[in-house]
């Protein structure tokens, strides 16, 4: 085996999956002996107690008066740099691209070059920040300096490619639950606290942006509620709140819906449903809906982005185009009514969340994208 890396980790660190994502991989890689420094403005939401291997240097952005925007990208840029040099990283792996990517790039260039940099795109980096002309240029410039570049999905290269014509080679690392914590969980007490007589929970997990498609998630559930006693349980906030929250008023839903806010133990959270419902406009990837299948849970969503790569129509969910909230809802009524079809569901969602997208096997891809931009033989073994 190759010897243990000394690894700096750049991301969001209190908030989105691609925080969650980039956090998780960090305690994987900790626990398999590579030395971990999340280098971020605070300390990741995810990342738990003390634990051997971990570090955490925090960004401090200068504020001084003259400033009418503290610069945070130079103050990340050169705590990066610092940190790389102070502590002789192999390599900076950055999530999310703006302005992470460029960041280490400024961070490489202040310590002569003598760093790898590996990123990681998740999403809205490309589908929104790159359409953003002024952002665009950067951004390429970003991915083409990366010694690697990975993304969340098929969907989420073929796009990048396409928009900034990247001809350089991205690696397909998709995203994964740990098995340990995602799994489902007994759930009969904080179940009933929502439900009584056979009703079924649907459930639907997000920052509430308008990209979510939340209005979807209202009226897949109306629809389904005219067949199946069911109730809505909506997790997170957002921007689009308080609309929804109109929307379910003047829908005459009120009874049947209820707001969980922000949760931190997501896999009982979603323990307790029925179906997960994303509907999203854009969703390179979906974390939530690998989150559900875990914890043995389908999704009804949309064939948005890289959905389709994850949920396997008709085998661990039903996806429908986006916007038809008829042929969604029709999709969930079949599903919830015939309980054969739901176990055999279930089934498959456990079987796929385990073997194709657990810890195990990405963390491992991860090491292997790190040993061959380093240009270490290493023998990283596939996990069973
Ligand atoms: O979904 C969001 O708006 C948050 C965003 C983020 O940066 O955390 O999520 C993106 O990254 C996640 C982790 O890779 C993916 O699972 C989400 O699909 C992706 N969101 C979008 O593409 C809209």
């Amino acid at each position: 085996m190759a010897r243990p890396l000394k690894i700096g980790i750049t991301c969001y660190p209190t908030l989105g999956g691609s925080g969650v994502v980039a956090t998780e991989l960090g305690k994987l890689l900790a626990e398999k002996g590579h030395e971990i420094h999340f280098i971020t403005h605070s300390i990741p939401f995810r990342l738990g107690q003390f634990k051997k291997n971990i570090f955490f240097h925090e960004v401090e952005v200068n504020d001084y008066y003259v400033f009418r925007y503290p610069p945070y990208d130079l103050s990340l840029a050169s705590k990066m740099a610092q940190v790389a040099k102070m502590q002789q990283l192999d390599l900076l792996h950055v999530h999310y691209a703006v302005p992470h990517a460029i960041c280490a790039l400024l961070a490489k260039q202040m310590i002569g070059g003598d760093i790898k940099t590996v990123t990681t795109l998740h999403g809205t980096d490309i589908t929104v920040l790159a359409q953003d002309e002024s952002l665009k240029d950067l951004i390429r410039l970003a991915i083409n300096s990366s010694d690697a570049v990975t993304a969340v999905s098929q969907d989420l290269i073929n796009e990048t490619k396409e928009l900034l014509e990247i001809d350089n080679p991205i690696d397909l690392t998709y995203n994964f639950v740990d098995k340990r914590i995602y799994y489902p969980r007994s759930c009969a007490n904080f179940r009933s606290d929502f439900v009584r007589d056979g009703e079924k929970i649907l459930m639907h997990i997000s920052n509430f942006r308008p990209v979510k498609r939340v209005g979807d998630v209202v009226d897949i559930f109306a629809k389904v509620a005219e067949e199946v006693p069911s109730r809505l349980l909506l997790v997170g906030e957002g921007p689009d709140l308080p609309k929804i929250q109109h929307k379910i008023r003047s829908m005459g839903l009120a009874d049947r819906v209820h707001f969980l806010g922000k949760q931190d133990d997501v896999a009982h959270v979603i323990s307790i449903a029925d179906l997960m419902l994303l509907p999203s406009e854009k969703e390179s990837f979906g974390l939530v809906a690998l989150e559900a299948m875990a914890c043995g849970v389908p999704t009804i969503g949309s064939v948005a982005g890289g959905i389709p790569e994850l949920v396997t129509h008709g085998e661990t969910g039903f996806l429908a185009p986006i916007g038809d909230t008829d042929t969604m809802a029709e999709h969930a009524i079949t599903l919830l009514r015939n309980e054969a079809m739901y176990q055999k569901f279930r089934e498959a969602c456990l079987h796929r969340a385990r073997t194709r997208f657990c810890n195990d096997l990405i963390t491992a891809e991860y090491e292997r994208i790190y040993y061959r931009v380093l240009g270490i033989e290493a023998d990283v073994p596939q996990p069973i």
